[in-house]
């Protein structure tokens, strides 16, 4: 896991290269705000979206999530995260830019709601609609001030101009889902060892 983190971040000076179009306020751009910072919650509070609702540059696809401001429990970047089930389980996606053919590495950060429901959190994470990674996380010994965080990773070759990347909770009838921030995805070009990611 973290020889694949070092991959990416040494991948990253050829972030996105090949990208300088330009692109109208209306359509997509590279992808941002993958640690869910923006728009700002009240801090030690959170807001609940729903299906339709944004989130900055991601979109409530489905259900509904939590933002969770600053202090309200740990971030694992910045201040903020997001809890995959508001009330129920919810999906968040963005859409960005993509060179056909490339392939793209997303890390993110997961933990669970950890003041109550199932020990288990089950979710997907989804590329242009389809499951790509399952992931769970247990949230047994984890807190607020100790959410236990743990990096994911997978690989993704584009096949469009732009892709949607999601994430999906399936841990059914629940206020307290997945927890999800610092979403990051890159141009892995070339980067062999994270092709199997
Ligand atoms: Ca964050
Ligand atoms: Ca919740």
């Amino acid at each position: 896991m973290f020889a694949k983190r070092i991959c990416v971040v040494a991948a990253s000076s050829a972030l996105f290269a090949g990208l300088g179009v330009t692109a109208s306020a209306q359509t997509v751009s590279r992808f941002d705000d993958g640690s869910f910072e923006n728009p700002r919650v009240a801090a030690g509070s959170f807001t609940t979206l729903s299906a339709g609702q944004a989130i900055g540059p991601w979109q409530v696809t489905a259900g509904n999530v939590d933002l969770i401001g600053a202090g309200f429990w740990q971030a694992a970047e910045g201040d903020q995260s997001v809890d995959l089930n508001g009330t129920t389980p919810g999906t968040v996606a963005q859409t960005f830019t993509t060179v056909p053919g490339a392939n793209y590495t997303v890390t993110y950060a997961l933990a669970g709601n950890p003041a109550g429901g199932p020990t288990l959190r089950t979710g997907n994470a989804l590329i242009d609609g389809q499951d790509f990674q399952d992931f769970s996380f247990n949230v047994t010994g984890k807190s607020t001030t100790n959410m236990g965080y743990v990096n994911r990773q997978f690989t993704f070759r584009a096949t469009n101009a732009t892709t949607t990347i999601g994430f999906a909770s399936t841990t059914p009838n629940t206020s307290y889902g997945p927890v999800l921030d610092d979403v990051r995805v890159e141009r892995c070009a070339p980067c062999p060892t994270c092709t199997n990611g």
